[in-house]
């Protein structure tokens, strides 16, 4: 649930900044389900305040030393003519410190804004979504010699299906808000998906590990204003080693469905293909050759593992007691749940087409 932060707080907090409430102005910004992330606007100085979920990030100097290490190692590809986006800074108190603690133990960090940029929460076209697979492929490919064992895991087992498919049996097992019996087909279904879990592990015990950015959505890209290209990945809290074929399925997710993702109107929901081609256009040849034979396989089974994670990891929640993503409602989390459950029904539904679409993409490489 979304916490309140109140003024007194927020000027504790700002006063390490170099601002307060009086000589400044603080609004919501973006759509996280995670952390309070706020833009801070004054006559010398924009900036966005971020207050990390220590409910969630149970380490959050973790997630600040990634980001930091990550940056640095993008910098000098940028530096090099090897990574054409920009590295979003965070920024340091007036103590040279690189995060504030306030008088509730929460922790806060300030992060470089970036004018004129926007962010896209709808993919439009093929040209975007084909521009949207190379930002993200450029963003991993320059991490492809960056040494992952250095970056903390800031959310152990964060894309583990296996993980999270106990963590649902175990959360039905208590039942701690008695909201089995409102969802008892949605649970059904999931377990019912057997098949496909038994595929997704077994292709992990093969996957070469990539450092990925694990957070992949639309909104996780900022766009030039003036050029209307890709400026810069942001939200680098879960770049950890991964799988390519997460990265991509998240892409997937949040740029191949008409509907948001908690969109209630599930029967005219629809999935583009041609989006999805552009996708994975932009993605394969961004990576060229850095990309093996088997990952390219692996990305029809990410774009079909994504909305299904994701969707078991809403249902989790609402039967939790919608402890861990903020909610606007009682029953928000299974309302994202069944949009999520359904575009992976639809998506699996079609996995012939999208092996063939990747497939088809790798062809544009020769
Ligand atoms: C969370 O808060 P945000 O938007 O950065 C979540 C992602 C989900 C996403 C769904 C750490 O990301 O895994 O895909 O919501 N992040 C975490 O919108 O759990
Ligand atoms: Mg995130």
């Amino acid at each position: 649930m979304t916490k309140v932060v109140n003024n007194e707080t927020l000027n504790q907090v700002l006063t390490n900044y170099r601002c307060s409430i009086d000589n400044c102005t603080v609004s919501p910004l973006g759509n996280g389900l995670i952390n309070s992330t706020y833009l801070v606007s004054s006559n010398n100085a924009n900036f966005v305040l971020q207050r990390i979920n220590k409910n969630v990030f149970k380490k959050p100097a973790d997630v600040i030393n990634n980001a930091e290490l990550v940056n640095k190692h993008l910098l000098a590809k940028k530096q090099k003519n090897l990574y054409s986006l920009s590295p979003i800074w965070q920024v340091a108190t007036i103590n040279a410190e690189a995060m504030v603690i306030d008088a509730s133990n929460e922790y806060w960090r300030a992060i470089q804004y970036i004018p004129n940029c926007f962010t896209v929460e709808e993919v439009e076209t093929p040209k975007q979504a084909r521009q949207v697979g190379s930002a993200f492929a450029q963003f991993t490919s320059a991490l492809s010699d960056f040494p992952a064992e250095s970056l903390v895991e800031t959310i152990p087992d964060f894309h583990n299906l296996s993980k999270r498919i106990n963590h649902l049996r175990a959360v039905i097992k208590a039942d701690p808000k008695r909201r089995l019996s409102s969802c008892q087909t949605l649970v059904d279904f999931c377990f019912a998906q057997q098949n496909f879990i038994d595929e997704v592990e077994l292709l992990t015990q093969q996957l070469p590990i990539q450092v990925t950015h694990n957070d992949t959505k639309i909104n996780n890209l900022l766009f030039c204003a003036k050029s209307n290209e890709p400026l810069a990945v942001i939200d680098l809290d879960t770049c950890m080693p991964g799988y390519l074929m997460h990265d991509f399925g998240d892409m997937v997710r949040t740029c191949c469905s008409n509907l948001p993702e908690d969109g209630k109107d599930l029967a005219n929901m629809s999935v583009s293909f041609d989006i999805y081609s552009a996708l994975a256009q932009g993605y394969i040849e961004a990576f060229g050759d850095k990309m093996s034979e088997l990952e390219q396989q692996s990305l029809a089974i990410g774009a079909q593992l994504l909305p299904f994670m994701i969707g078991v990891r809403f249902l989790t929640d609402y039967l939790d007691g919608d402890n861990y993503f903020h909610v606007e409602h009682e029953g928000h989390n299974l309302e994202r749940a069944k949009n999520q459950l359904n575009l992976y029904r639809l998506l699996h539904e079609n996995h012939e087409k999208l092996n063939k679409i990747t497939h088809h993409s790798s062809l544009a490489l020769i």
